[in-house]
């Protein structure tokens, strides 16, 4: 890895890997893409910016070929929730855009590393600990494209011998983005709430367990795969990757021992909760820690020690 192409670099994930990117690489080696106009944030902490549609056919060529990038990062996604309201868009973004990415990876001779989500599994999968290969039936439109996006990155290493990777995301936590659409949101804008207002309104119900991970966490795995050895790589797309697993109630409880007055209460929201139903309480991830050596830094209460010092530094 040299040089980064990042599509959905101002999203949740992309501020923070094009921010370690450029700590590695350099800001000539990471270019940040998105769909909007050049936003001011853009100061090249986070490298070189292009505005990308990624689904039109040509916009990621041009871009393949003023820069020559070795590895192409696609995190342009809509997430779930949205994606429930809008299926052909999300059917759109997630697969028309993949596709050109895929196919750019094959024409540029590009690694591509395409982000799952633990999204692929549905009602059907075991629900505790699941494993990483298991019963791939989802009820979401996202989690469809999730599944079919693995799927489609296997076929191009197979067929064309495009150097595709996965990881299977958790929900995210961090203090620098907020996420937008997902469902599992909620675990960052608790923390949000929590230093704004001493209290929260969640849309999932107190017992709702999924699996989550901090985006310092995140952001490691996703260099680590990218850095791996090929000839280790038996799964490829895509990794489980877990840190921990919480419900709702455990959050505040996790909150409460930092602000003892926080406060949780609850209005469910049933398109969210019967998505967030559908999904493992818990995923194992030993393929990643056996074929990569993945491995944790942050658990429950070590992130949210994080997140409110952070968060007290930016909201006060
Ligand atoms: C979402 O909630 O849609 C995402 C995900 C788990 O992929 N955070």
């Amino acid at each position: 890895m040299k040089k980064v192409l990042i599509t959905g670099a101002l999203g949740q994930i992309g501020t923070d890997l094009s921010e370690a990117l450029v700590e590695r690489l350099g800001t000539d080696n990471v270019i940040s893409c998105y769909h909007r106009k050049k936003p001011e944030v853009m100061d090249g902490s986070r490298g070189l910016y292009e505005h990308l549609d990624v689904t039109k056919p040509g916009e990621l060529d041009a871009l393949m070929e003023k820069y020559q990038p070795d590895t192409i990062v696609h995190m342009a996604s809509l997430l779930s929730a949205t994606a429930e309201k809008k299926p052909l868009m999300a059917w759109d973004i997630n697969m028309n855009g993949l596709i050109q990415v895929l196919e750019a990876g094959r024409k540029y001779n590009a690694l591509v590393l395409n982000p799952s989500s633990i999204a692929v599994f549905g009602p059907d999968s075991p629900k505790d600990n699941t494993p990483q290969d298991t019963i791939l039936r989802p009820t979401s439109i996202y989690g469809v494209t999730k599944v079919a996006g693995e799927l489609l990155s296997d076929y191009y290493f197979t067929k064309y011998q495009v150097d595709t990777r996965g990881l299977r995301y958790p929900g995210l936590i961090s203090y620098k983005t907020l996420p937008g659409g997902g469902t599992t949101d909620y675990a960052v804008d608790i923390y949000f709430q929590a230093i704004q207002k001493g209290c929260y309104t969640c849309y999932l119900k107190e017992d709702t367990s999924i699996d989550m991970m901090y985006m310092p966490d995140a952001i490691k795995a996703t260099i680590d795969l990218m850095d791996a050895d090929p000839s280790t790589l038996k799964h490829r797309n895509a990794f489980n990757v877990s840190a921990m697993a919480f419900t709702p109630a455990e959050i505040a409880a996790s909150i409460k021992k930092f602000m003892p007055d926080f406060t949780i209460n609850y209005e469910i929201d049933p398109e969210r909760q019967s998505i967030a139903d559908s999904w493992p309480n818990s995923i194992d991830d030993t393929a990643a820690r056996e074929e990569w050596g993945w491995k944790n830094d942050f658990d429950l209460d070590a992130m949210t020690k994080d997140m409110l010092e952070n968060l007290k530094k930016i909201l006060k």
